[in-house]
This record gives structure tokens, C-alpha cells and sequence, in this order.
């Protein structure tokens, strides 16, 4: 009798914490970011110069256009759908990972992460690919695919955050599209 009430317990215990997890990622819901602006081939028009040489990396530019600050440490960005989780933000340095609401995040895809927190394992593909961000849970925030790109020119929302994709000349890394 005793076993056989342990053992209803225990199956009552993990159906409240299964039903407990739904619960907080159904409540939360995914946060309010896009990705509102990217470079996949960066000639001569923003250098990184977080590292010191000016290098001409890719970027890719997140935008808040929530209420509340929201730190993207421990998310993800994947150049494949099937493959969400494949590279991970480093979630150590919350003051540089955090937007502030409304705000923007410049993120450099220089396949140099040793530059620090806000450079990506990865590169962005000048002739075009899938660009998928993702929550700490996995689930999908933002993705864009893109075709061919000239060098120096920007893709991007006009205006922040809305639906309407176009090509910037004159792109605005970590500032509100132009
Ligand atoms: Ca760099
Ligand atoms: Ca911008």
C-alpha cells in the first residue's frame, strides 16, 4: 500500500512539475526581439573596432522593442532551422548581453569569439543563407533568410522591428534604421 502511494506520488509530482514548465513558458512567452538589421559582407563600411585592428566583420543587430530590459545571454543564433541551438550567447556578462526596452544590440558575426561576448562563433554568408535567433528554451524569436548581398549594404526593417524588409546604402549598426 505504502509503495504503491509513493509511487502515485512521485507520478503526481512529475505531472505538477511538466504542467509547472508549460505554465511559466506559456505565461513568458518569447521575448520581444527581432533581428532588425545585418551585414553579410562588410567592404569598408563599419569596422569593429572592439578588437583593436578595425577588422571589416559581419554584424547583425537586435532590437528590443519591448517595455522591459531583456538580456540575450543564453540564447541562440543557427544558420539551419533544424539545428536551433548551435550557437549559444555567452550569458557571463549580462551588463553588455542586456537591451535596454526599445534599444538596440550590435553583435559582430566574426567568427571570433575570443573578441569577447558580443562576437559570434559565426560568419554570415554574402550570398545568402537562413539566420534563425532563439530563445534560452529553443523556441524561435526571429529568422531571415536572405539572398545575395553587395558589399557594404545593409538589410534591415523599416521602420525598427515592423515586417518590411529593404536594403540600407547607408546602414545604422546598433541605431534605429534609416
Ligand atoms: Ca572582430
Ligand atoms: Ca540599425
Amino acid at each position: 500500500m505504502t509503495r504503491s502511494l509513493n509511487a502515485f506520488g512521485l507520478v503526481a509530482l512529475a505531472i505538477l512539475i511538466v504542467a509547472g514548465t508549460i505554465f511559466v513558458l506559456f505565461r513568458e512567452g518569447p521575448p520581444k526581439l527581432v533581428i532588425n538589421e545585418f551585414m553579410a559582407d562588410n567592404a569598408t563600411c563599419c569596422p569593429d573596432i572592439s578588437s583593436g585592428t578595425n577588422e571589416f566583420d559581419d554584424w547583425i543587430e537586435i532590437h528590443n522593442y519591448g517595455t522591459v530590459p531583456v538580456n540575450i545571454g543564453g540564447m541562440y543564433f543557427s544558420q539551419h532551422k533544424s539545428k536551433p541551438t548551435a550557437h549559444k550567447i555567452p550569458d557571463t556578462q549580462p551588463e553588455l548581453t542586456t537591451i535596454p526596452p526599445g534599444g538596440f544590440l550590435l553583435l559582430w558575426a566574426d567568427g571570433s569569439p575570443e573578441q569577447g561576448v558580443l562576437h559570434l562563433k559565426f560568419r554570415l554568408d554574402q550570398d545568402g543563407e537562413f539566420l534563425g535567433f532563439f530563445d534560452q528554451h529553443g523556441r524561435t524569436i526571429d529568422t531571415h533568410s536572405f539572398r545575395n548581398l553587395s558589399p557594404d549594404v545593409s538589410v534591415g526593417r523599416r521602420p525598427d522591428g515592423k515586417n518590411e524588409w529593404v536594403e540600407f546604402n547607408s546602414p545604422t549598426p546598433g541605431r534605429s534604421n534609416q
